[in-house]
């Protein structure tokens, strides 16, 4: 099993500012606990991060064939991209959205998720600990699948 990792705009930033709101640890950091998390789970993990909206679409579009679930902080463009929702529409892969902080508890425009109705679930507001549910989430989506 293969899950794939894929991060929005200014993820990169991660531990260089707003550590009150997105913690402390950089996403290197969370991408080594996610990857020893995965480790122990028998499961592969590809991590990738873009700040580009288009590049984000392509991985989607690759990603069939290629894993079997994708896990998807789509950081600003989960509020505002079409183009990420219709990708995730398109290919017919589990998605499942993630956040790092509650965008429920935060500013209104950040309540609205455009790809939360194309996505099998979201997990949000546990810091790091979003993307270590998330794999246990994934495999779970899995195995209901076979
Ligand atoms: O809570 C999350 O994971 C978000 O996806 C993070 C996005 C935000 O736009 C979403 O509403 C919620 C922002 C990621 C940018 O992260 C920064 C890290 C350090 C400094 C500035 C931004």
């Amino acid at each position: 099993m293969k899950v794939l990792f894929l991060n929005g705009p200014n993820l990169n930033l991660l531990g260089q500012r707003e550590p009150e709101i997105y913690g402390r640890l950089t996403l290197a950091e969370i991408e080594f606990q996610v990857r020893q998390r995965a480790a122990r789970l028998g499961i592969a993990v590809d991590f990738h991060q873009s700040n580009h909206e288009g590049e984000l679409v392509t991985w989607i579009q690759n990603a069939k064939g290629n894993c079997d679930v994708i896990v998807l902080n789509a950081a600003a463009y989960t509020h505002t991209s079409v183009a990420l929702r219709d990708a995730i529409s398109a290919i017919n892969l589990p998605t499942i959205e993630v956040h790092l902080s509650n965008i429920h508890a935060r500013e209104e425009f950040r309540h609205r998720s455009l790809i939360a109705p194309v996505c099998c679930g979201q997990i949000l507001g546990f810091g790091a600990g979003s993307y270590l549910l998330a794999l246990e989430a994934a495999v779970s989506v899995t195995e209901n699948r076979n």
